[in-house]
């Protein structure tokens, strides 16, 4: 994905294809990220807490003036929160729709504002943001893109109680913010300098995770193991009349075996798994009385698109132009029904919490009754989920992405 970033497009438009098809494949770029020390995850463990927390003492502070690189696919989360006082002098920077929002509460401001281009493209792009005098400023790739006037005052140099930097959260629950959002970005930091004081933080010797990982491409890395739970009456709800609930996934395999999907009750044996057991796509549905189960399998083909559709009296499963479908027992329909009444009623993405898989994968996209969903608006997810991004490939002996 960073080939399409703006070393290799100042490339092609140097040199037409024909002239650089026998360049090296990989951009100069992808091989100077993996040596970086200093690169920060900003989306590790749940993501609701911050990565790093510094403080600084403002008195010692020359400049206030910070700058950084991101690189994310995640159009939503916190970049950082900074104050001196979380009840009434704060400031955060995050991404909403993509695009950078600032949200100051103080003495002189309280405001909420969007700025700038969409930085959720997986390219590296340069972010600074000033306190001069009265004002904040924030620049993108060298361009001013907000100046926010008579919102401060002068910060460096201050008796001001210590001010507080969190990286990738908040120190605040989401709601306290002026415009909630889901803070966990995946997204990845570099170069970054705080306060004008270089080399306060780092190096961070983690491997390179989610969108820090050179290779990464968009999608949603689920490791062996790991799952994501939604909850059913958070999703689009089922079609009436007739009753149909469609589920639409497209899979990158890694390998292994085990659960793909499943809908029931969080803590139950699921209604209706989707598994992947050696190349087959294997669709099985058990009463929860009876313990009968029906299944029927379907060979991985190379299109990445799987349907699931769920009607009144059976079940399809569908992949390019191969389809199987299950005819569901009165008794399972009811149950199954019966999901999207219930509190705990779940659709769970990999692995049930607490069950064993070797199964690992990458969802480029899944659709419930036609409408998107994101990873972030899950109940519940696994800490080593890469929820915006995907390694290219698996090590065979690790499982871990390279
Ligand atoms: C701006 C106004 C305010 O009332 C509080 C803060 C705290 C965090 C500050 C920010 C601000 C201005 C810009 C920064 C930021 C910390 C890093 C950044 O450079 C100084």
């Amino acid at each position: 994905m960073e080939g399409l970033c703006s070393l290799t497009l100042l490339l092609l438009l140097l040199w037409p294809p024909e002239t650089w098809e026998g360049l090296a494949p990989k951009p100069p770029l992808a091989t100077k990220i993996s040596r970086d020390p200093d690169v920060l995850h900003l989306g590790s463990g749940t993501g609701q807490e911050p990565v790093i927390i510094m403080t600084f003492n403002l008195t010692m502070v020359t400049r206030a003036i910070s700058s950084f690189d991101l690189r994310t696919w995640d159009p939503e989360g916190v970049i950082f929160y900074g104050d001196t006082n979380p009840k009434d002098d704060w400031f955060m920077l995050g991404l909403r729709g993509g695009r950078p929002e600032v949200q100051i509460h103080n003495f002189w401001a309280q405001l909420t504002v969007g700025a700038g281009p969409r930085l959720d493209d997986g390219c590296w792009h340069q972010l600074k943001v000033k306190n001069q005098e009265d004002s904040v400023l924030l620049e993108v790739d060298g361009d001013e893109v907000l100046r926010l006037s008579q919102v401060s005052r002068p910060l460096e140099g201050t008796t001001l109680p210590t001010m507080r930097i969190a990286v990738g959260g908040l120190l605040f629950p989401p709601n306290d913010l002026r415009l909630p959002l889901i803070p966990a970005l995946d997204g990845c930091l570099r170069r970054h300098i705080w306060l004008n004081q270089p080399g306060n933080t780092g190096p961070f010797s983690h491997p390179p995770r989610g969108a820090c990982n050179p290779e990464a491409q968009p999608g949603t890395f689920l490791p062996p193991g790991a799952h994501t739970v939604f909850s059913l009456k958070d999703l689009p709800q089922p079609g009436v009349d007739p009753w149909a609930f469609s589920l639409e996934l497209r899979l990158q395999f890694f390998g292994g075996s085990g659960c793909l999907l499943a809908l029931g009750i969080l803590g139950n044996q699921s209604l209706l798994s989707l598994d992947l057991q050696d190349q087959i796509l294997v669709l099985s549905a058990r009463s929860p009385q009876k313990l009968e189960v029906l299944s029927k399998s379907l060979p991985v083909s190379p299109g990445p698109l799987i349907q699931l559709e769920l009607g009144l009296t059976r079940v399809a499963l569908s992949q390019g132009l191969q389809e199987v479908v299950l005819i569901l027992p009165p008794a399972l329909l009811v149950s199954l029904l019966d999901l999207w009444t219930q509190p705990k009623g779940s659709l769970i993405l990999g692995v049930a919490p607490g069950e064993a898989s070797s199964a690992s994968f990458c969802l480029d996209g899944l659709r419930v009754q036609g409408r998107e969903l994101d990873v972030d608006q899950a109940l519940s997810r696994s800490k080593n989920i890469w929820t915006h991004s995907c390694p290219r490939s698996l090590n065979n002996n690790t499982n871990t992405p390279h």
